[in-house]
């Protein structure tokens, strides 16, 4: 069956590589990128384009309408920093974008849905090390317990009318291609642009602050890998963990030091990501992905940061 994939939000970190990654499987026409606003990253121009806000029902209706997509891969989101200075806006976008795109993706059967999930969903009271795929989940930021109600409600259409949606959790993402917006977690992206151009960085996060981190290369894969995979394979349709690579921001300068010799970090104290970092694990158990689907990751903490250096080099 020839696939119409449909991908709102295509203007952001995950979407700008998934486009391309989709494009070169599918055929450039295959793949329509949307988003609320038109993209700075030309490559989007190179094949179909749609404006679309996820909060308007009746935008995203004819969208639907006119492509008929077999899958969506719904990336529109605020995330966790940003969250915290727009919460009710977070969770409007967060959650009724979601409900929509569920409910059109029924009405117009739709083969396959994928909508990411996070780290965000665990809390303080989480168990941080090697946090398994069950347990207490008490999320105490509007981006957490959004992306918490939202595996619910992923889990619900699958049970009720056989919507097959999947999700990943995703960790913070790094990635040369395009920047994160509004994250916990972006440090470990701006920290090499900085290395590069000014030799410093100063981190919002403590030097010990370990969090749950992967490469793009990896995420695109881990998301292509489970859009892949036979429906009757996946035991779990809230959301799979993900592990990736797990560092602190002293781990990271120390690998970048050694391809930049002079590169020096320093701290800055009482940034409210702090807290939010605090509240996350710190490592994360992804057995259920491993069995399920067969996922390996590709790209350690070695391997991603000459991969990152080496790439934004060639761009500068
Ligand atoms: C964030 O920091 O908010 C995101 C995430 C971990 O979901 N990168």
């Amino acid at each position: 069956m020839s696939e119409k994939i449909l991908i709102i939000g295509a203007n952001g970190q995950i979407g700008t590589e998934l486009v391309t990654t989709l494009r070169n499987i599918h055929g450039t026409d295959a793949v329509i990128a949307s988003d609320i606003n038109t993209p700075a990253d030309a490559s989007h121009q190179n094949g179909p384009f749609e404006i679309a806000n996820v909060l308007d029902k009746d935008n995203l209706h004819q969208l639907f309408e006119k492509y008929r997509p077999t899958q969506v891969y719904l990336l529109a989101a605020i995330l966790s920093a940003i969250g915290e200075q727009k919460p009710k806006m977070a969770w409007d976008l967060n959650m009724t974008g979601l409900l929509q795109v569920l409910d059109l993706a029924v009405e117009f059967k739709v083969t396959k849905v994928f909508w990411p999930s996070s780290i965000a969903v665990f809390g303080p009271h989480s168990p941080q090390q090697q946090t398994p795929q069950y347990c207490v989940m008490d999320p105490n930021t509007v981006y957490g317990f959004s992306k918490l109600a939202g595996e619910r409600w992923c889990e619900y259409y699958h049970a009720k009318y056989g919507l097959d949606v999947r999700s990943l959790r995703y960790p913070g993402l790094i990635g040369w291609k395009a920047n994160p917006g509004g994250g916990t977690t972006d440090y470990a992206v701006h920290i090499f642009h900085e290395a590069l151009k000014t030799g410093k960085y100063q981190g919002f996060l403590s030097a010990e602050t370990a969090l749950p981190m992967m490469y793009m290369n990896d995420a695109i894969r881990a998301t292509i890998s489970l859009m892949d995979a036979p429906a009757e394979a996946l035991t779990i349709r809230s959301s799979y963990n993900l592990a990736g690579i797990s560092f602190t921001p002293t781990q990271l300068a120390a690998e970048i030091k050694k391809h930049i010799p002079n590169f020096e970090i320093g701290y800055i104290e009482n940034d409210p990501r702090q807290a939010i970092a605090d509240s996350w694990p710190k490592s994360i158990d992804d057995s259920y992905a491993h069995k399920d689907w067969g996922w390996n990751i590709e790209y350690d903490l070695q391997k991603m940061t000459a991969d990152m250096l080496e790439n934004l080099k060639n761009i500068a």
